[in-house]
C-alpha cells in the first residue's frame, strides 16, 4: 500500500479477482495467467471481488460445506496417516522455499512491510511449517491406570472444521502458524484473510494444493469481517475459530461462539507491552532494542514495546539517545534497500496513529521528534518519540499500532512491576538489566504471555505464544499450539480379573 487507495487485482481468463477496492486494475509482476489457471485447476475457491453481502455469506457457506465434506471420515484427507500429513507439510515448506522471493514481494506489495523484512521472514515461515510437519505424528494420548477392572486411554482427535481469521499485519506468518498447525492436527478449514491483505493467503493456498493437500481441506475466502468473518464465527458446522486481531472483534467472536454452537475459540488480541530499562543496563544495546521494539514494521506489531519504562538515573541520557535513534531512521518505499520503515497499511490506520499523537500532545506528553505524516503519497509516518508520558495518558493505555515510542520514568523495581501490570492487556513484556535477580523477579511477577530479558521480539515456532488477560485466550505455536486443534476422547475398557 504505497499508493493511495487503489485496488490491486490479478485478472486472467479465469475468474479470480483479488482485493478490489476501486475499479482500477494493476498487474503484479511474476504472476502469469498460467499461474492463475493452475490455481483454479487445483480447486482453491478464490472469490475476492466485492459483490454483495449475501454473496459473501454464500461463499462462506460453500467453503464450510467443502471443508465439512473433506472432514468426512471416509474422505481422502481423513484416510491419510499422521506421517503422510507430515510429509505433505514438508512438501509445502519446500514450495515456500522455492517461491520465497515471489511470496515476499507479494507480501510487501500487499502490506507495506519492508521487503528486507518479508524476505528475511521466509525462513521462519518455512520453519514454522516444518515444525508443524514434525508434530503431525507426535499427537498421542495417555494410558491411565484405573481403580476398576480395566484400563483407560485417551485419544487426541482433530476438532473438525476450523475458521481461521487473519489480521493484516503479518498475513503470511499468521496464515502458516494457524493453517500448518491445524493441518498437522488433521483438521480442515476455511481461512478468511484480512480485507487489507488478500494476496499472500491465495498464493500459499495454491502451494498447498501443489503440495498435494486434497481439495476442500483448505479453503480461502476473502471478504470483510462483519460479513464473511461473522458468517464463519456463527456457522453451526465450524467447530473452532482461531482469530488474531483487535480486542473489540475478539469479544464479538467469543459472543458469536457462545450464541451458536459453543465453538472452541483461540484469540490473540494485541497488547500494550511494557519494556523496562534498568539503570544497570547497557545503553548501547538497550536503546536500539527499545527503538526496534516499537518502530519495526511501523509499530504494527501486537507485541510492540509501546510502554517504555526507563529508570530515573539513566532517564535523561536514554531519552537523548532514543531521540537521536528515531531521527536517523530512514522511512520510505519498502522495496528500497536501506529504508528502515515503510508505510502504514492504509489511510484508516495512519489516521488512527495520527489521532493518538494529537491526544499525546493534548494530554501533556513531551513530543521530542516526529509526529507528522511524510508527504501526501503513501501512508508514511515519522518515527515519533514522546517523553514524560504518565500512566493515565491515552497513549500509555491504548494500543496505537504505529511508530510511536512513549517513554515513562520509574524509580524502583517494585513500583515498575505494579505499573507494568496496571493494564487490561498482558501479551508481552521485556526488561534490560545486568542483574539476574532483577530479571527473574520481574519475569516471575509481570503479567504477560512472553517475557524477553535483554532482547526483544525473539520468536520461534517451538515457543508457545499468547496473552494473559484481555490479550487473548489459548496459545499458538509450540506443543501447546496443536492442542488447541484437538479434542481429547477417553476410552475405558473393562478387563475382568482372570480368576
Ligand atoms: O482489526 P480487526 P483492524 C489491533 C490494532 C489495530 C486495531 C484495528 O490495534 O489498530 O486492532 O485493526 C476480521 N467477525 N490489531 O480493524 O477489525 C477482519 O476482517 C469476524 C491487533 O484491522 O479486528 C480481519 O480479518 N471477523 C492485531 C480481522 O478480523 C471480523 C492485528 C482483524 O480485523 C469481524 C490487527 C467480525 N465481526 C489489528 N470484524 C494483533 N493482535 O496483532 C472484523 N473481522
Amino acid at each position: 500500500r504505497t499508493d493511495n487507495d487503489i485496488g490491486i487485482g490479478i485478472q486472467s481468463g479465469t475468474r479470480i479477482n483479488i482485493g478490489l477496492k476501486t475499479g482500477t486494475w494493476i498487474g503484479i509482476e511474476g504472476v502469469t495467467e498460467t499461474d492463475m489457471e493452475r490455481r483454479t485447476e487445483v480447486g482453491i475457491e478464490n472469490r475476492a471481488d466485492i459483490d454483495t453481502v449475501t454473496d459473501r455469506e454464500a461463499d462462506i457457506e460453500k467453503a464450510v460445506a467443502a471443508a465439512r465434506r473433506a472432514f468426512h471420515r471416509k474422505s481422502e484427507w481423513r484416510q491419510l496417516t499422521a506421517s503422510a500429513r507430515g510429509r505433505l507439510l514438508h512438501r509445502f515448506a519446500d514450495l515456500i522455499e522455492r517461491d520465497a522471493e515471489y511470496l515476499s514481494t507479494l507480501e510487501t506489495t500487499d502490506n507495506g512491510m519492508l521487503y528486507a523484512m518479508s524476505r528475511l521472514m521466509m525462513q521462519g515461515i518455512a520453519g514454522t511449517v516444518r515444525y508443524a510437519a514434525g508434530l503431525a505424528d507426535k499427537v498421542h494420548g495417555d494410558t491411565i491406570p484405573s481403580d476398576f477392572e480395566g484400563f483407560t486411554y485417551t485419544l487426541r482427535q482433530p476438532v473438525g472444521v476450523c475458521g481461521l481469521i487473519l489480521p493484516w499485519n503479518g498475513p503470511m506468518s499468521m496464515f502458516v502458524s494457524k493453517v500448518a498447525t491445524a493441518l498437522a492436527a488433521g483438521c480442515t478449514m476455511v481461512v478468511k484473510p484480512a480485507e487489507q491483505t488478500p494476496l499472500t493467503a491465495l498464493a500459499l493456498a495454491a502451494l498447498l494444493a501443489e503440495a498435494g493437500v486434497p481439495r476442500g481441506v483448505v479453503n480461502v475466502v476473502n471478504g470483510y469481517g462483519p460479513t464473511a468473518g461473522a458468517a464463519l464465527t456463527h456457522h453451526p458446522h465450524v467447530a473452532k475459530v482461531s482469530f488474531t486481531g483487535s480486542l473489540e472483534v475478539g469479544k464479538i467472536i467469543q459472543q458469536a461462539a457462545g450464541a451458536s454452537n459453543l465453538k472452541r475459540v483461540t484469540l490473540e488480541l494485541g497488547g500494550k507491552s511494557p519494556l523496562v530499562i534498568c539503570d544497570d543496563a547497557d545503553l548501547n544495546v538497550a536503546v536500539p532494542y527499545a527503538a526496534e521494539g516499537v518502530f519495526a514494521h511501523q509499530g504494527q506489531v501486537c507485541v510492540a514495546a509501546s510502554r517504555l519504562f526507563v529508570q530515573s538515573k539513566i532517564y535523561d541520557e536514554f531519552v537523548k539517545r532514543a531521540v537521536e535513534y528515531a531521527k536517523n531512521r530512514k522511512v520510505g518505499n519498502p522495496f528500497t534497500e536501506g529504508n528502515q520503515n515503510g508505510p502504514q497499511v492504509d489511510e484508516e490506520m495512519m489516521n488512527k496513529v495520527l489521532g493518538y499523537i494529537e491526544k499525546g500532545k493534548a494530554e501533556g506528553a513531551k513530543l521530542l521528534t516526529g509526529g507528522q505524516r511524510i508527504g501526501t503519497t503513501g501512508y508514511y509516518l515519522e518515527p515519533t518519540v514522546f517523553a514524560d508520558v504518565t500512566d493515565n495518558m491515552t497513549i500509555a493505555k491504548e494500543e496505537i499500532f504505529g511508530p510511536v515510542q512513549s517513554i515513562l520514568k520509574f524509580e524502583t523495581l517494585d513500583e515498575v512491576i505494579d505499573r507494568a501490570n496496571d493494564t487490561n492487556y498482558g501479551l508481552a513484556a521485556g526488561i534490560f538489566t545486568t542483574n539476574v535477580q532483577t530479571a527473574l523477579q520481574f519475569s516471575n511477577l509481570v503479567e504477560a504471555g512472553i517475557v524477553w530479558v535483554n532482547n526483544y521480539f525473539t520468536f520461534e515456532p517451538r515457543i508457545p505464544f499468547g496473552g494473559f488477560k484481555d490479550s487473548g485466550l489459548g496459545r499458538e505455536n509450540g506443543l501447546e499450539g496443536i492442542q488447541q486443534y484437538l479434542e481429547t476422547k477417553t476410552v475405558n475398557i473393562a478387563v475382568p480379573k482372570l480368576t
